[in-house]
């Protein structure tokens, strides 16, 4: 008798799995068969009503069954798993000869660029690299500069003010006094920055950027500040460039100079960027005044100093051969695009 029902199940449930067509079908023929209500489940269950003397052959019969079940599960399931495999290699196949996506490189902006490589040339000589604000009172920009009220040297730096005590500074000198009073010396630091003034021309910006320099020591002389300045630019521009130390004047200086380098657009023979003189003024420095040290606490008898100021956008339009200020700030993306180098 239940010989007979296991030829029936063994049967049935063999059609119903080589007639599945998918892994939802095949599952539900598992549960069928060996779920807990299961075909063979209850047959396993019903044991009890067969005679002690048939129990093991018909036992073995049973898990015969069962095994050659499991067995047509097992060979359909991996059918289902290949033919779900081979349908995605064919859908995601990847076409290795198709031209890649281009993916943009940007480049650093000249001035970025500019500041990044004096910065390095300065931290390598000693230098620590500050900070300062861009919106400044009027002492440190002007008063704590050696630069007071209503003096006329003022007028050398067309400035937007915001109060009469608040302004966009005009320079990063302001930093110096900031710094002086903060640190002991020997000192060394540099500070680059934006900075703001009333000009516009192919040469002036109405923002524009500079690195400072402030060295205070005891002992310092001209002679260290044109010494440090000669190897900077050479590293910066290489060896055979042409420098020029010009006299002049600033009220935190004494004595000052302004340096020259030779013009990117007519490398010296003289054009309308250069005004005719071949080269272009690129920084103020000079040995700082006493009165300087002196008003930010420093004992001017012990301790001299040397300052400098770098023109930013100058310094970046020599070393890429840019002819008009403008151009760092236009965003034409012509002129950026030839920024990105090899
Ligand atoms: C100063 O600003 C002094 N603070 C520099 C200094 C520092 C002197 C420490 C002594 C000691 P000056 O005004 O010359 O100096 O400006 C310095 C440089 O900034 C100029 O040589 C020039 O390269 C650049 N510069 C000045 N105005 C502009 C502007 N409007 N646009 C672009 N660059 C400018």
């Amino acid at each position: 008798m239940i010989e007979e029902q296991l030829k029936q199940i063994r049967e049935e449930l063999s059609t119903y799995i080589k007639n599945s067509t998918n892994l939802k079908e095949l599952n539900d023929v598992r549960v069928k068969a060996f779920g807990k209500s299961g075909l063979v489940t209850a047959l396993s269950k019903n044991m009890r009503e067969v005679a002690p003397e048939d129990r093991p052959k018909v036992g073995s019969q049973i898990n015969a069954v069962r095994s050659e079940l499991e067995e047509l599960l097992k060979t359909k399931e991996a059918e289902f798993e290949n033919a779900e495999l081979a349908r995605k290699l064919q859908e995601e196949q990847i076409d290795i000869t198709e031209p890649s996506i281009k993916v943009e490189i940007g480049a650093y902006h000249p001035v970025a660029d500019v500041i990044d490589r004096l910065t390095d040339i300065c931290v390598d000589m000693g230098f620590s690299v500050v900070e300062g604000p861009e919106i400044e009172s009027d002492y440190y920009n002007f008063e704590a500069m050696n630069i007071p009220k209503n003096h006329p040297s003022r007028d050398m730096q067309d400035t937007f003010f915001i109060t009469d005590e608040i302004l966009l500074r005009s320079q990063t000198s302001a930093v110096q006094a900031r710094e002086m009073e903060k640190r002991k010396p020997p000192f060394k630091i540099v500070c680059p920055g934006k900075t703001y003034r009333n000009d516009s021309d192919a040469t002036h910006s109405p923002i524009f950027h500079q690195l400072e320099g402030l060295v205070v020591d005891e002992n310092i002389s001209m002679a260290d500040l044109k010494s440090m300045l000669t190897i900077l630019m050479k590293r910066l521009y290489g060896e055979d460039t042409k420098i020029r130390f010009r006299p002049s004047f600033f009220p935190f200086t004494e004595p000052s100079i302004e340096v020259d380098v030779s013009c990117p657009n007519c490398h010296g023979t003289g054009c309308s960027i250069c005004k005719g003189t071949g080269m272009l003024e690129l920084l103020g420095a000079g040995v700082v005044n006493p009165k300087v040290l002196e008003m930010s606490g420093i004992d001017s008898k012990k301790y001299r100093g040397f300052a400098f100021g770098f023109g930013l956008d100058r310094t970046a339009m020599i070393l890429d051969s840019i002819s008009n200020i403008r151009s760092l700030y236009r965003n034409d993306i012509r002129f950026l695009e030839q920024m990105k180098g090899e």
